[in-house]
């Protein structure tokens, strides 16, 4: 700019000296420095050009601005359709999660009820203490105790003997300190009487219902004498027939320690005291006191009266086994206990 001046100031000198007139003034500028006239004219291009420069740079700026203005919007824009596609999708992620837990609760609900059903079924299904799972006692032990069975679909409590002689056994009657009354009517014969874990008679209906459950029924007899000597029969073979036939007995195949005396009673009728159908012109029940399968009368008879002690003045009246301990005896603990062996 200082050399632009110093150009100005010598065009100014040329007017100021040659002040005769424009046509002096015409030749000074005709002999004027060719060059400082291109320089002039230079210097008007890059001042064009510098506000051009300015112009697009200021152009650019405002351009750049707008469009960084426009990001942000498309980028907020952007920002919020992701925010609510993603919830929507979170929503419909939640709502099929939330169906499918509903779905899932279900088929757990059903499962249970289907398991509580076969439960139920299998339940049903244990018809004798071979059946029974030696965890669900309800009282006594694992091996010996009172466990539930079902009889035509009804649950009842039974006692089972699981250890001896290979377990599985439902006890039907029990002898073992006088407690309960033996010396009963028909009626009571024939539904049962009792304490399960005490003295009992399970019922001749009950016991006709197991016996039917399976093909063929074993008996076990154990007995034991009042100086502690215990003894065993058992019988392949034992059945009792149906009330109409006055619960007829079928037994057979003894084998054992305490010598046969119940084989002699097969085919024999239930006899209780008001209910003789028994062989004997008298009155076999009211005569040793019981109620049993007597002929004319028995040789065993294991519902007799409970005698303390064991030896009886009376004959034949007592819980009697005649072929150990004859007709003057009375045992001291006896336990009738059937299993199916077919
Ligand atoms: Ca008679």
């Amino acid at each position: 700019m200082a050399f632009l001046d110093k150009q100005l100031k010598m065009y100014h000198g040329y007017v100021s000296f040659n002040d005769n007139g424009p046509r002096s003034l015409a030749r000074s500028i005709e002999q004027m420095d060719r060059s400082t006239v291109d320089f002039q004219l230079t210097n008007y291009v890059y001042l064009d050009v510098r506000d051009e420069t300015r112009n697009a740079v200021s152009t650019l700026e405002r351009n750049l601005v707008a469009a960084a203005n426009d990001l942000k919007n498309e980028s907020r824009n952007a920002t919020r359709t992701l925010e609510r596609n993603i919830m929507t999708a979170v929503n419909n992620a939640t709502e099929t999660l939330k169906q499918s837990y509903v779905e899932l609760k279900l088929i757990v609900k059903n499962n249970e009820r289907n398991n509580d059903m076969l439960g139920k079924e299998l339940d049903k299904m244990r018809v004798d203490c071979t059946d029974v799972d030696p965890r669900s006692y309800k009282s006594g032990n694992q091996s010996r105790g009172v466990f539930q069975i079902y009889v035509s679909g009804h649950p009842i409590d039974v006692f089972c003997d699981l250890s001896t002689d290979g377990g599985g056994w439902t006890v039907i009657q029990r002898r073992m300190d006088g407690s309960e009354d033996f010396f009963r009517n028909h009626a009571d014969y024939v539904t049962g009487f009792g304490n399960v874990t005490g003295e009992h008679w399970i019922g001749l209906t009950t016991l006709h219902v197991i016996l039917q459950s399976s093909k063929d029924f074993e008996l076990r007899i154990d007995m034991e004498d009042w100086d502690g000597v215990r003894k065993s029969a058992k019988y392949s073979k034992f059945d009792v027939g149906r009330a109409e036939g006055d619960f007829i007995l079928n037994v057979a195949g003894y084998s054992g320690t305490a010598t046969d005396s119940f084989t002699i009673q097969n085919g024999a009728k239930f006899s209780t005291k008001d209910h003789d159908v028994d062989q004997h012109s008298g009155n076999c029940a009211a005569l040793t006191k019981g109620g049993w399968w007597y002929t004319a009368c028995h040789s065993s008879n294991l519902n007799g009266h409970y005698y303390i002690g064991g030896a009886t003045d009376s004959y034949a009246d007592g819980i009697n086994w005649r072929t150990w301990k004859g007709y003057y005896y009375s045992l001291k603990f006896v336990e009738m206990k059937i299993r199916p062996t077919g």
